[in-house]
């Protein structure tokens, strides 16, 4: 419904209809494709919403620009996933003085103005790192593992808190990450970094990549060098998607930290309580688990994505 009020206070929508501006990060990964699905099929007309949905292919200044047209639209609520941490504070307040109240799902922003969003919900990421680290010290410790580390987008919550995660986990086995670059997330990006770490070294024992695309990507480059993943060379991923769980029950990867992409019902929520004037947490931190080969093989016939 139209923002009635002025700036300043928030009503709900007038007309009964809730009209949510969505910002996404952009179609990177599997991850991103389910998490969008989950958006667009809980924020429907019979849920009570008008969603209003764009795809910023990753580039913070489409964020930004779409953020502004639903400002520009008088939208009920704006919710994003901010590609990286940093630079959001400006356009926040243009939201904030509109009286627009803004959702976090998926990633942070680094703002020290919690008063810029109402609620941030999605996974620990230092956490997820700390899992997938924590196992890696169990299983390959006292056998100097050389490990390469195919890291997310450069300045995302996930990236930089994975790789932190990862390093306090490992720290103190004589597991050691001998390169680390980006793959943007994306599984042909993590196929290149991977064939240039192949070139650049013939001691790799390890791959930690932040998410299953980027692993999935690495899987094709050490075939390709005619090695056996999950073999001779061993991979951890992050997500748990359908396609990085089946590399991992066909033993092509050795495990996965889940990242839970299922935020529509939560966004949903939260959003129905904010518009009611209901207090809601700051910070909704959403369960992840983690699969080894057997687990996986357990998991995937019922696997939602
Ligand atoms: C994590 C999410 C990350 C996924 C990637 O919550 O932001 O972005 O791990 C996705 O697969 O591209
Ligand atoms: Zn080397």
């Amino acid at each position: 419904g139209t923002q009635t009020g002025g700036g300043g206070e928030t009503n709900a929508a007038d007309d009964g209809v809730i009209t949510l501006g969505f910002s996404q990060v952009g179609a990177e990964s599997g991850w991103r494709a389910a998490n969008t699905k989950s958006i667009q099929d809980t924020l429907t007309a019979e849920n009570g919403f008008d969603l209003k949905f764009s795809d910023a292919q990753q580039k913070q200044e489409n964020q930004i620009q779409a953020i502004r047209s639903y400002i520009a639209q008088q939208v009920d609520v704006i919710a994003f996933s901010p590609v990286v941490e940093t630079g959001w504070d400006a356009v926040l307040q243009e939201a904030k003085d509109a009286g627009i109240p803004v959702i976090l799902t998926d990633r942070a922003v680094d703002s020290s103005d919690e008063t810029l969003y109402e609620s941030f919900i999605g996974s620990d990421f230092v956490l997820e790192g700390e899992m997938a680290g924590q196992w890696a010290a169990e299983q390959y410790d006292g056998e100097g593992y050389q490990a390469v580390e195919l890291q997310g987008t450069t300045g995302a919550a996930p990236a930089i808190d994975r790789k932190d995660g990862f390093e306090s986990a490992i720290a103190g086995s004589d597991i050691e990450i001998i390169d680390s670059q980006t793959g943007n997330f994306t599984r042909a990006e993590g196929k290149t970094v991977m064939e240039g770490f192949l070139n650049a070294h013939d001691d790799i024992d390890l791959v930690f990549a932040h998410n299953d695309d980027m692993g999935l990507g690495a899987i094709e480059a050490i075939e390709a060098a005619g090695m056996t993943p999950g073999e001779d060379i061993k991979i951890i991923t992050i997500d748990a998607v359908k396609d990085g769980m089946q590399a991992l029950a066909d033993g092509k990867i050795n495990y996965i930290v889940e990242c839970n992409p299922l935020l529509g019902p939560d966004l949903a929520d939260i959003t129905k309580k904010v518009l009611a004037g209901e207090e809601v947490e700051k910070r909704i931190v959403v369960k992840d688990e983690a699969f080894d080969q057997a687990a996986a093989k357990e998991a995937l016939p019922t696997r939602e994505y």
